[in-house]
């Protein structure tokens, strides 16, 4: 079997609902995908977000499918090097990693299509009912926004709930205080609540939310700080009960290395649509675990449910309710949790297939 055809998509996907955190007002949610067919006809698709999906495509067609036209699909580990070696000028980090993630996914996907296996089966994976937190909590909602939003996701079952942190671009952090605490209040102590700064602020404001909320009872507080602010992060871990997260903007084995041994984070959130794809993914969980961290990877649940299923460090799916309108518009009969948890398909790979009609209609060219 070896690789034929790969082929890229970017599709733009305008949200319905304008939201907002506390770096980002969200006027896009759809998908960077790839599509990879090999020469007996099984096909596996890789996606990623949008934002920057021109030069993740021209970053696939130019550099990456010469390197993989014409390979097994099982030669993961020396595409993925080759692909590395090759881009090694052009970024250790960002779109680069984005470009060969998609591919790498699309790879798994057909390796374990070939074997009549669901991925996470052939990952070693055993569990296929993944618990999963509802996340949304925009900080563009006034306070009866939050609260009526929070308590209509636990009253369909979830568990676990995210909220943004940093209203006003992160101006307010005492009123991001007083939101926890409501919904603390509002939701009880039966369900875990997680908070997301997404960067928001600096160490030491960061510390003040911390302290304000630490008789909340937090899951986790997710990026209170720009990513790339290892020590920062390590010195309010230092000073804080409330567990730190951090993840989603970080990429390859060596960024997971640098968050572990500077003590930056309790909980890792890299993403395997960005941060070197499966292939990658799989050694960063290994990574994690050795330092007995666990493992929560950043939204994309339809692909990272077979990834906590198989890693031992996997703990929960993040379900982003904003990326709802781009999985019913691209795919066929995308995963929908019940309850707190999402059920893995009983389907060979990835058990997702692409609505190629809608995909191939709302492609940017
Ligand atoms: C997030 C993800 C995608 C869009 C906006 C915000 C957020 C998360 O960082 O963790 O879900
Ligand atoms: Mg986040």
């Amino acid at each position: 079997m070896k690789t034929q055809q790969i082929e890229t998509f970017v599709v733009p996907v305008l949200p319905s609902k304008q939201v907002e955190d506390s770096t980002w007002k969200l006027d896009t949610m759809g998908y960077t995908i790839v599509k990879v067919t090999t020469d007996d006809g099984i096909t596996g698709i890789g996606w990623t977000y949008d934002v920057g999906g021109a030069a993740i495509r021209s970053i696939i067609e130019s550099y990456i499918a010469p390197i993989v036209s014409g390979r097994s699909p099982f030669e993961t580990e020396t595409i993925w090097q080759d692909c590395v070696s090759r881009l090694r000028g052009v970024g250790r980090k960002g779109l680069t990693f984005c470009a060969l993630s998609i591919v790498d996914i699309a790879l798994w996907d057909i390796k374990a299509k070939s074997v009549g296996l669901p991925l996470y089966r052939l990952l070693g994976g055993s569990e296929s009912n993944i618990p999963i937190y509802g996340s949304g909590g925009w900080t563009s909602y006034d306070r009866n926004e939050l609260v009526k939003e929070v308590t209509e996701i636990a009253s369909i079952g979830y568990r676990r709930i995210k909220i943004k942190v940093g209203v006003e671009k992160g101006q307010r952090p005492q009123e991001d205080v007083e939101r926890v605490r409501l919904v603390r209040k509002e939701l009880g102590h039966d369900i875990d609540l997680m908070i997301d700064a997404n960067n928001a602020w600096d160490p030491i404001t960061a510390m003040r939310v911390a302290h304000g909320v630490e008789n909340c009872g937090l899951y986790f507080f997710e990026e209170p700080v720009i990513a790339d602010d290892l020590t920062g992060l390590a010195s309010l871990r230092a000073r804080t009960r409330v567990p730190i997260a951090t993840g989603e903007h970080e990429y390859t084995k060596y960024g997971a290395r640098d968050l572990i041994v500077n003590k930056a984070a309790d909980v890792i959130q890299m993403d395997a649509s960005k941060c070197g794809g499966i292939t990658e993914w799989l050694k960063i969980a290994a990574i994690a675990q050795a330092w007995n961290l666990p493992v929560a990877p950043h939204a994309m649940h339809a692909l990272h449910m077979h990834l906590v299923s198989a890693a031992p460090n996997g703990v929960t799916l993040e379900y982003l309710f904003m990326h709802e309108e781009a999985n019913e518009q691209l795919f066929i009969n995308p995963p929908v949790p019940a309850g707190g948890f999402l059920r893995i398909p009983d389907k060979p790979g990835l058990g997702l297939e692409l609505n190629e009609v809608s995909v191939r209609k709302l492609d940017v060219k």
